[in-house]
Order: C-alpha cells, then structure tokens, then sequence
C-alpha cells in the first residue's frame, strides 16, 4: 500500500478514537473509491492491524499490530556481548541471508538481525520457514569461534538448550527437543534452527545460528496446521516477544561461554534431559537412507548414535527424525 494513503487511513482511525468511520468518509478522506478503501483495509490486516468492519457503520481500529522495538530489547537486555548490536527490519526476505552479508563485512561477533517479518524465510535444504508479520521472532545471531568446522553441531544443541529455558523462564512450559533442530510442544514445532557456517577446512569463520520461534500466532495456515504450534496456542496468553528476545540471547551467550571454556560436557547433560527421541525407537530419513533403529544418544559432537536391529550402530549428521514409540 502506498505509504501517504496508510498514513491518511490510519490518521482517521486515530482521530475517531475507536468509533466507526464509514467507508464512504474514508474514501473521500483518501480520495478513492469504497472498494480501494475495502482494499487498503486488507493490506493493512495483513500488517498485523485489527480492523472492524459492520455493514452501515463502517470500519473501526481495535488493535494496532504488536510491534517489537529495539529500545524495548535493549532495555533489560543482560549480556556482554551477544545484541549489542541489533540490525532491525520490519520486513526482509531472510535473516540468515543479511546476517551472512554482515558477517563478511567483518561485523563482530555477537551481531544479530532481527525481523518483523521474513517473505523468504528459509528451513535447512530448500524449504520455507513460514514467517508471518509481528507474531514471531525471526533472528539470526552471528558467533565467530575459532574452532574448525566439525564442531559446528554443537552450535544447534547450544542453541537448543538456551531456546527450551528460555521459553521455561518466560512461560513456565518445557518444550522438548527433537534432533536436531526442533523445538515442540505438544508434539508440535514452536522453533526451528538454522545453523549454517562461513568457513574454510579447517577453520570457522562464522556461524549464523537462525531461530524461528513461533511466538503469538492465533493459528497456522493449512498445510502447517498439524505440526506447527506457538507459545500464544499453548499457553493461552500473548507472551512478550521483547522479553523472549532478551532471555534467548543471554541464555545463548552463557551456554557459548560455558562451552568454550569448558567444552560439550553440560550442554550434553542439559540436551539430553529435554530431548525426547533419546532410548526410544526412531525413524531417521537423511538424504543418503532412511534407518530405523534405537536413538542411543548423542556424542560429545553433537552426533545422533543409531541402532538397528540387525546390530549396527550408526552416526547419524543430519536427518529428519520420526518417534514410534
Ligand atoms: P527445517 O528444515 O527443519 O523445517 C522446515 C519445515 O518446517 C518446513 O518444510 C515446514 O514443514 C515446517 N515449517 C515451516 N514454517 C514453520 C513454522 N513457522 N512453524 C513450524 N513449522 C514450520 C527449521 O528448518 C529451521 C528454521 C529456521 C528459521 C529461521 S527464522 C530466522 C532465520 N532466517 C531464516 O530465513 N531462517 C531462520
């Protein structure tokens, strides 16, 4: 929508202080026609703006969108390092790609991006992360450990354990995860993690860790509605995407300092009292073959250890897994 007539629409709104406005003033006011107006009002419910309409009174606001500001994430934010620089768009094809711009122009480590909204919000492979305007957080978070790139894994369980208490601090649920990079609540998916790597053979230069965390969504287009679900569904409540942020980013900061001057051994612990799949008959599909055997555990790597039945125990990268039992 052109931003003038926005502005003029939303302008209206604000003078009637939550009474109707009739289509017939809103067009004379923007200078178009009832069904441009129906039209703008459209565009405007799809940024997140709750519009009434009834038949001869008009429209009226009853909620503008619940934006996220980087004030609000800054004040109360508790890390040394992690978000003290946020890079913030309303709306961006995808995080990863900008955070992987910023981290070749030698941005610190620490550097996160963060949108309202991602038009091209993208899952491992070729698939689509579903990112809807003002519901969610979109963030990539960019960390430059000198490590080679083997240990990169070890950067999604990292992860995984500062998502699980995060949401626990913040809503009182625990989350599960599932290898690797799914967060559920109730068998249902509330995040996904992208880690994705600037390196060379034997050197990290950069790791993008993307997270999508399905936050204040009411509901879930069709073809998501069975396995996705957000923290607003199984709650309840609105939660705070604000105060999300800052416990992500503190939690991440910490386990990445744990582990560096510790190593894996924690992390590894804590993983493993949320994950769900371990002890328990899977299905593991990786591009290579599907397995299907007894999930032993992990390795201090970050590597899933599969038993089948005829014995053999197998290391498992990367997979899309299925609990059976
Ligand atoms: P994944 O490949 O494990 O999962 C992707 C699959 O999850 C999709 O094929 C679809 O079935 C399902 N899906 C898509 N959108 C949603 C959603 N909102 N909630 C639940 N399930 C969904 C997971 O990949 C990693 C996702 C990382 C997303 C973040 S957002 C910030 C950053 N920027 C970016 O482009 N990606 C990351």
């Amino acid at each position: 929508m052109q931003s003038s007539v926005k502005h003029k629409l939303l302008e209206a709104f604000s003078e009637a202080d939550g009474e109707f406005v009739s289509g017939q003033a809103l067009a004379e006011i923007v200078g178009c026609s009832r069904t441009a107006v129906w039209k703008h009002i459209e565009s405007l419910r799809s940024e997140g703006f709750e519009l009434e309409a009834v038949r001869k009174k008009g429209y009226r606001i009853i909620a503008a969108p619940d934006k996220v500001t980087e004030n609000e994430i800054m004040i109360g934010l508790h890390t040394e390092r992690l978000g003290k620089r946020i890079v913030f768009k309303d709306s961006t094809d995808s995080t990863q790609k900008e955070a992987h711009r910023l981290a070749q122009e030698d941005f610190k480590e620490g550097t996160v991006v963060i949108a309202e909204e991602q038009t091209a919000g993208r899952g491992r492979m070729t698939r689509t992360w579903h990112s809807p305007k003002y519901t969610g957080i979109w963030m990539s978070v960019i960390l430059k450990p000198q490590l080679p790139p083997y240990k990169a894994p070890q950067f999604t369980l990292i992860t995984a354990v500062a998502i699980v208490e995060a949401i626990i601090e913040v809503t009182g649920m625990t989350p599960e995860i599932k290898w690797p990079n799914d967060i559920l609540m109730n068998g249902k998916k509330i995040t996904g993690i992208l880690t994705e790597l600037q390196a060379d053979a034997d050197q990290i230069h950069s790791i993008i860790i993307g997270i999508g965390m399905n936050v204040n969504q009411p509901e879930f287009p069709e073809e998501l509605k069975d396995i996705a679900t957000s923290l607003a569904i199984e709650t309840g409540n609105k939660v705070s995407r604000a105060r999300l942020i800052q416990e992500l980013l503190k939690n991440i900061e910490r386990y990445y300092d744990i582990y560096i001057e510790e190593g894996f051994s924690e992390i590894k612990k804590r993983w493993e009292t949320y994950a769900i799949s371990i002890g328990k008959q899977i299905t593991a599909r990786t591009v290579q073959a599907t397995i299907e055997g007894k999930a032993l555990g992990i390795t201090e790597e970050g590597v899933l250890k599969l038993l089948d039945k005829e014995g053999t125990i197998h290391d498992i990268y990367s997979a899309d897994i299925e609990v059976n039992n």
